[in-house]
């Protein structure tokens, strides 16, 4: 799992985007008290308010600056944290390439960090030894800090080459984007025009946030003005707000609640509940990876279609895949089943990726029968009797369903539902009434096309016409 697949999940599943700081400042000084003291500190702090954090973010000064005991008290600290939680060190390292493999050695194998703060400022090449651990590390590049001198190298103006201008973080933002999928950026709470902005240049990149609460960021703007359309994408940091409350963990459920009050509204906002967030992701992921094409085709059946749409892509881009496998499984809540099958060959990727989403077995129908071997028709374990629910990727017309069922009915199992992710045309559901099975699309074809149209790839004519098409074919 990469680490923003982690996080992205542990995220989901606790329903916070909270980044808890651990930057201990404590009195005891030399012969291991200050050790001790850190470390129950931060024990304490941990405990309190690991419900409601998504994240926990040492910054590794206020641990340097205890001397060798101060580190071992970090070390300690890191243990106490649980694994499936991530943890980012802030240590704003960098330096040429020797240097900076010897500060990732340190971070990311000796401290074990998930993911650590650096300065973007040497180039790519100071930040390779970092992304070169592998994807189960993040890096977040700094863009827009919250220290009041910021503005004075990030806001300079800088020329791009089509001559316009823009601030100088907005293009280091572009730039470190280019890096890869394993960079997130680090975007000041306290600058809601700077979240804006990097947010409209990056709209799919992770902000850690910090400076809300003891710098006076404000939680609300702060998640408003820099979340993702999904709901997700900002960490807001909050480190001596969260410490030095009287309750600690009440105080990250207040910040965590405030968070949550602003991604609502924001979703709110954008007019979209989550079920349709989701979908309008799928739309246009399958749109940019060229599932969805609009032109001019030759359908199988000899006709002309001004769209065509060849869903074995989607198997090539993982994040698209994954999110697609949750869309069949919000499609699959509420049926009645044992087991999932997939159609060769298009839906076998679709149904293993939603296998892996829900946890449900899957089988399959070999649609060609083996000679050799085992000789089976279907592929899997299955006991006769079982509920099946078929899968897969698009219906124009009945037939090949209508195979697949008669090899999974041969077997004694009981098919009563197909899960497919598009439906096109009229015919495929009236095929599906005729064999006795109820079908459930996810999305019709024709809801392509508003989104090819928020994407200028058609006119307002070119809609009209394709949606008399998609209507009638
Ligand atoms: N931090 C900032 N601003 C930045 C980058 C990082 O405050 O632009 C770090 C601080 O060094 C500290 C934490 O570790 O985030 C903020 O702490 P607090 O103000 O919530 O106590």
């Amino acid at each position: 799992m990469t680490f923003f697949e982690k996080l992205d999940s542990v995220c989901r599943e606790k329903e916070t985007l909270l980044c808890i700081g651990l930057d201990p400042r404590v009195k005891a000084k030399g012969s291991g008290a200050a050790m001790k003291e850190i470390v129950e500190q931060n024990r304490r702090i941990i405990e309190e308010t690991l419900p409601y954090a998504a994240c926990f973010k040492p910054n590794i000064a206020f641990y340097e600056v205890y001397g060798p005991e101060g580190l071992m008290a970090l070390k300690e600290t890191l243990s106490l944290i649980p694994r499936e939680i991530p943890v980012l060190i802030d240590a704003k390292r960098n330096d040429i390439g020797s240097t900076a493999q010897a500060y990732a050695d340190s971070l990311l194998d000796f401290y074990k960090a998930d993911a650590v703060t650096l300065s973007p400022y040497m180039g790519r090449d100071a930040v390779d030894p970092f992304l070169n651990k592998g994807d189960e590390h993040g890096v977040f590049l700094l863009c827009r800090t919250t220290n009041p001198g910021a503005g004075a190298i990030q806001d300079l103006q800088v020329q791009r080459s089509g001559g316009e201008h823009e601030d100088l973080y907005i293009s280091t933002a572009r730039e470190c984007i280019s890096w890869g999928s394993q960079v997130g950026l680090v975007v000041a709470g306290t600058d809601t025009v700077a979240l804006k902005k990097v947010r409209a240049v990056c709209p799919d990149t992770w902000f850690l946030t910090p400076g809300i609460g003891a710098q006076g960021g404000d939680m609300l703007e702060a998640v408003s003005a820099g979340c993702r359309a999904d709901g997700l994408g900002i960490l807001p940091n909050v480190s001596r707000s969260v410490a030095e409350a009287k309750e600690p963990g009440k105080a990250a459920k207040e910040y965590r609640d405030k968070l949550n009050d602003a991604r609502a509204k924001r979703v709110s906002v954008s007019g979209l509940s989550l079920k349709g967030i989701r979908k309008d992701k799928i739309m246009k992921g399958l749109i940019k990876t060229e599932c969805f094409r609009i032109g001019e085709f030759i359908l199988k059946s000899g006709k002309k279609s001004p769209f065509y749409i060849d869903l074995r892509r989607v198997s090539s881009d993982a994040s698209l895949l994954a999110e697609v496998a949750r869309g069949y499984a919000e499609l699959m809540k509420g049926l009645d089943f044992d087991r999932i099958a997939g159609i060769p060959i298009a839906a076998l990727p679709l149904a293993t990726a939603v296998s892996l989403e829900t946890g449900i077995p899957m089988i399959y129908p070999r649609m060609t029968m083996k000679e050799h071997g085992t000789g089976n028709r279907i592929e899997g374990e299955y006991k006769k009797g079982e509920k099946i629910l078929l899968l897969d990727d698009l219906i124009t017309t009945g037939k090949s369903k209508v195979e697949a069922i008669e090899i999974l009915r041969d077997a004694g199992l009981v098919v009563e539902d197909l899960l497919v992710l598009l439906e096109r045309g009229v015919q495929g559901r009236k095929d599906m009434e005729a064999a006795g099975i109820n079908l459930h699309s996810y999305a019709h074809v024709k809801e392509f096309l508003q989104p090819c149209r928020d994407l200028n790839m058609i006119d307002d004519v070119q809609l009209k016409d394709m949606l008399d098409f998609a209507g009638k074919e």
